[in-house]
């Protein structure tokens, strides 16, 4: 299959992350993209090609336009109010606190539309960002062109983003826009598979009162795994999107034959929604090794998930996310495409 890949993802480079009450380097750095197009090369995988260009029509499709305008500013703002370093917020707007009314500074714009402190700026972000969603349109139009698969290797990630909101290392939620893209070409319903660690809470937010996506994730069980408030099993959709979103939370220490069940089940539910086509939100923090997860994949899982997913004999758009063991990163994403290719 081909990969979709753009070097300006490399411009989001040397962003500080808050965890656990020190600041230190971010784990989503640019050596994960690198590691992964190394291993593209090394496995044959197919070409590699660039993004083409795109305006950010598409990405309104699932974002506030407010809050897609506002991420080019961010950068800019935050030096011209004198800031160093990267980009952060520190203030939210939670439970009992005015959540519609955007403050004037960028320090509280960026508490407006985040959830965490986890999506940082430094001045390549917008770019990366950018890039990071034009990638993931050039793979979706390659799919809608025929082939039966794509790899879209995004960098940032995507699925934390919400609707006005980023977090968790996401700004623009690449696998929601492709799917929505989808369904604006023509296709019925599309299904959206995330297999990363971590619960796709912007993805879930984004479709849940929608029948036409169906939001399938296998994560860390949010009682005690990030993000913490939303990935609970009885997330099931509201109104047109009652039933049609679908949680398979599990605790520290799944292992495949755990970790399995949950794809079974998930690929049985999939399979019976019948779409048009699949998204994979491809995370593969589910690693033994990964620095920040707790679930017990090994390398030897990670083909057995692509070859799972062939099965379903759909159209396949996979849409990288996390995976924070970058020496293993590219083994076990490219695992995957290798696997859905049985070979
Ligand atoms: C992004 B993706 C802070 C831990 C929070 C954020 C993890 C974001 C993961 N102590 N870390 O889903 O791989
Ligand atoms: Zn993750």
């Amino acid at each position: 299959m081909k990969t979709v890949y753009s070097p300006l993802h490399a411009g989001h480079a040397g962003q500080m992350e808050l965890v656990t009450s020190a600041i230190v380097p971010g784990f989503e750095k640019p050596s994960r993209a690198e590691f992964i197009r190394a291993r593209v090369e090394s496995e044959k995988l197919g070409p590699i090609i660039g993004p083409v260009e795109h305006d950010l029509a598409a990405a309104k499709r699932v974002h506030s336009a407010d809050y897609i305008d506002f991420l080019p500013t961010v950068w800019p703002r935050w030096t011209a109010e004198g800031h160093k370093g990267s980009a952060m917020a520190f203030t939210w707007p939670t439970r009992g606190l005015r959540g519609d009314v955007p403050p004037q500074r960028i320090d509280g714009l960026l508490g407006y539309y985040s959830f965490d402190a986890g999506a940082t700026f430094v001045e390549g972000t917008w770019a990366a960002i950018k890039s990071s969603y034009e990638v993931a349109l050039t793979a979706a139009e390659l799919v809608k062109a025929g082939e039966p698969a794509a790899f879209a290797l995004c960098r940032p990630p995507g699925h934390h983003a919400g609707a006005a909101f980023m977090g968790g290392y996401c700004f623009i939620n690449n696998a929601a826009v492709a799917a929505q893209w989808f369904l604006d070409q023509g296709a019925r319903r599309v299904s959206i598979l995330d297999v990363d660690y971590h619960h796709g809470n912007g993805t879930q937010e984004i479709f849940y009162g929608r029948g036409d996506v169906q939001v399938i994730n296998l994560h860390g069980d949010p009682m005690t795994e990030y993000p913490f408030f939303l990935g609970h099993a009885d997330e099931h959709g509201i109104g047109e999107g009652e039933g049609f979103n679908l949680n398979y939370p599990m605790p520290f220490g799944t292992d495949w034959d755990g970790w399995n069940a949950s794809l079974e089940d998930a690929c049985a539910k999939l399979a019976a929604y019948a779409p048009d086509v699949v998204v994979v939100s491809l995370g593969v923090d589910t690693f033994e090794k990964d620095p920040i997860s707790q679930f017990k994949l090994t390398s030897a899982d990670y083909p057995k998930i692509g070859r799972r997913i062939a099965r379903l004999g759909l159209p396949t758009l996979f849409v990288m996310e996390g995976g924070y063991a970058v020496e293993e990163i590219g083994i076990n994403a490219v695992g995957v495409l290798t696997g859905f290719e049985d070979r």
